[in-house]
């Protein structure tokens, strides 16, 4: 067989092909082998770390090995995962710490390390990105990946090469994942839940309409709690049902979500991978319903613009350097106006209120139809809003900012608005509103 021939099947710990659907490597005697007869023509991967926050602690700490381990009881007193021991006893993500304590009272607990999460996470997603710039990442602990068009790169079918990197990232990391393989992103995701932990499974075109007429609505992306009660409602709860539906009918009854259930429980899905590009700034604007003129209408709305930057920054885990302020005259002209702070920021005070001085020199009576905010000189939120010693006030400030954000995701949106916003700024509700 040539170098570079594409095996229909290969043992994932010895990474030697195999031709035949044999169920021990001939080389190593692994039981672990892989075979499927689309192998060699199934691109599109999910990749998911199996019980991730409690692997990286069984990792750092080998005396948990084979103890039942959860992670969680923070603030929140919910678990966020367990492995997969504490999990043979009944515990769950999401459960009450009590409820998972009562079910598995042996269990070691630990409190959540996030930044050793998201550094582990980090490292694995560069790991992914060394096999194709086609990564799109759902969360902290798993991704899609296209890996079309790479053979030549690697020498060897996506196949392979995936069986390759969960063996590497259990070498490297010392942790391990579990891989979906199929054509499309629906089914490889599927397929990545199928046989955890440290699983492999394949869903290719032959059999997709056939595994999937078996299984539960709930499986289908974006079918929840509400939607399969709705669904349970009309009788409806397998997607063998769903198959036999015409389109048009799905449709009349559940909207745009009728459309992806009649695609979805086919096998349909025509979504690509979408890396996430390296955005350059943050920047939200709007444009006004009227053309204004005045601070007193202006403010409100870089306000609101401001918290709106600073909640993606934050969300994103980055901050920026250099504020931008760009406005828009009634003839279309556009003024933008910088300013570099001396530390990069992802607070929305700091925001507004570099923000507001390079506005307040914009007013002279001109009317503007569009009013943006933005960051650029974009870096790791590491490095951002040190401590400020010598502007006690803006210190605080940025603590009370930090308290803002808590409620905000306590409560929600709403629960908390800054004076400039609250009741401000009518005038300036947006007609249409962007955000780069
Ligand atoms: N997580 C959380 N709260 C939840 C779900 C998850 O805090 N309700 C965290 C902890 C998980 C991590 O996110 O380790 C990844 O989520 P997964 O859903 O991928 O769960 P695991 O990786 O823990 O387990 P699995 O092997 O099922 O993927
Ligand atoms: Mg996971």
């Amino acid at each position: 067989m040539p170098v570079n021939a594409l095996p229909h099947g290969l043992c994932r710990d010895c990474l030697t092909p195999a031709q035949t659907a044999s169920r021990r490597c001939r080389s190593c005697g692994s039981p672990r082998m892989l075979a499927h007869a689309e192998l060699e023509n199934l691109f599109l991967a999910h990749i998911d770390c199996d019980a991730f926050y409690a692997a990286v602690e069984k990792r750092d700490n080998p005396e948990l090995r084979d103890r039942p381990v959860i992670i969680g009881g923070g603030k929140r007193g919910v678990v966020s995962t367990a492995c997969y021991i504490a999990r043979i006893n009944g515990v769950r993500s999401a459960m009450p710490m009590f409820k998972a304590l009562e079910a598995c009272p042996e269990a070691v607990v630990i409190k959540p390390d996030m930044e050793k999460y998201v550094r582990v996470g980090r490292q694995v997603r560069s790991m992914m990105e060394a096999l194709t710039p086609m990564v799109e990442p759902l969360s902290i602990d798993e991704a899609f990946l296209d890996l079309s068009g790479t053979e030549k790169l690697h020498g060897a079918p996506p196949a392979m090469v995936l069986a390759r990197f969960a063996r590497q990232v259990e070498e490297e990391v010392g942790i391990t994942v579990s891989v979906g393989l199929s054509y499309c992103k629906f089914l490889a995701k599927v397929a990545s839940d199928l046989d955890k932990p440290r699983g492999f499974s394949v869903i290719g075109k032959s059999e997709a309409f056939s595994f999937l007429s078996r299984q539960p609505v709930t499986l289908i992306w974006g079918v929840g709690k509400a939607f399969t009660a709705t669904l349970a409602r009309d009788g409806l709860h397998t997607i063998g049902q769903l198959q036999t539906m015409e389109r048009n009918d799905l449709m009349r009854r559940y909207g745009t979500m009728g459309d992806r259930l009649y695609h979805l429980s086919r096998g349909m899905d025509e979504r690509s991978v979408k890396p996430r590009s390296e955005a350059k700034s943050v920047s939200s604007e709007t444009t006004f319903n009227v053309d204004l003129s005045r601070a007193e209408d202006l403010v409100p709305v870089l306000r609101a613009l401001s918290e709106r930057v600073s909640a993606r920054l934050k969300k994103a885990d980055i901050a920026g350097r250099t504020i931008v302020l760009k406005l828009k005259t009634t003839d279309f002209r556009i003024r933008t106006r910088n300013r570099q702070l001396g530390d990069p920021t992802r607070l929305a005070d700091r925001i507004f209120h570099t923000g507001l001085d390079l506005l307040k020199r914009e007013i002279d009576g001109t009317r503007f139809r569009l009013l943006g905010i933005g960051v650029s000189d974009l870096t790791d939120a590491a490095k951002a809003d040190p401590p400020d010693l010598v502007d006690r006030l803006s210190h605080k400030r940025a603590l009370a900012e930090g308290a803002m954000d808590s409620l905000r995701e306590k409560f929600g949106k709403q629960a908390v608005e800054t004076g400039y916003t609250f009741g401000h700024g009518k005038a300036g509700q947006p007609q249409r509103d962007g955000d780069d």
